[in-house]
């Protein structure tokens, strides 16, 4: 792949996207824990990969229907800007709802990685998530995260490129 990797992070509000996209850029950028934080689209260089790996912080939505100003952005720069891979950022304590943009990132044709974060929470409620069931329905890989403490991201862009470069052969 001559130019830069981009790597889109998708995710419903406040799934930990902000977390994952400054502790890889380096950025301190605004995280809150309220929803709909980021109406505007973040990007910046990957601070792995020599500068070859460029990452885009999206708004969080729950679709790509284009109802809600957020969705319209996110949705417009997968069909516009066309990706290499796109990261799908989902809460694991709310897995099943958050799922849904996934299937429909992955309906798009997009090679994705699904990053499992806030595994913390479920693991301190005792809840068991099988990745692999995860990954083996969704043809795609799957990566724990806790990205409030950086945890499995490095990881997770390194599984993203990997995606992006076998897609691109
Ligand atoms: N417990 C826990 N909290 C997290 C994790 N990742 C992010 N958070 C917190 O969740 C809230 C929303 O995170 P943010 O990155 O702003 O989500 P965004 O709306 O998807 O960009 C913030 O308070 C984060 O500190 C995680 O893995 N575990
Ligand atoms: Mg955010």
């Amino acid at each position: 792949m001559a130019n830069k990797v981009r790597v889109a992070l998708m995710g419903n509000p406040n799934c930990g996207k902000s977390s994952i996209f400054n502790s890889l850029t380096g950025s301190r950028q605004h995280v809150g824990n309220w929803p709909g934080k980021t109406v505007e689209v973040s990007r910046a260089d990957c601070i792995y990969g020599n500068g070859e790996v460029e990452l885009i912080d999206l708004p969080g939505t729950y679709s790509l229907a284009a109802y809600s100003l957020e969705e319209v952005i996110a949705r417009d720069f997968l069909l516009d800007e066309k990706p290499d891979v796109v990261i799908c950022v989902v809460d694991a304590a709310n897995l099943e709802r958050n799922l849904y943009l996934t299937v429909q990132v992955l309906e798009l044709g997009f090679p994705i990685v699904l990053a499992l974060n806030m595994v913390d929470v479920t693991e301190a409620a005792g809840i068991r998530i099988d990745e692999e069931k995860i990954g083996q329905a969704l043809q795609c890989p799957v990566i724990r995260t806790i990205a409030r403490d950086g945890k499995g991201v490095k990881e997770l862009i390194e599984a993203a490129v990997c995606a992006a470069r076998s897609k691109a052969q």
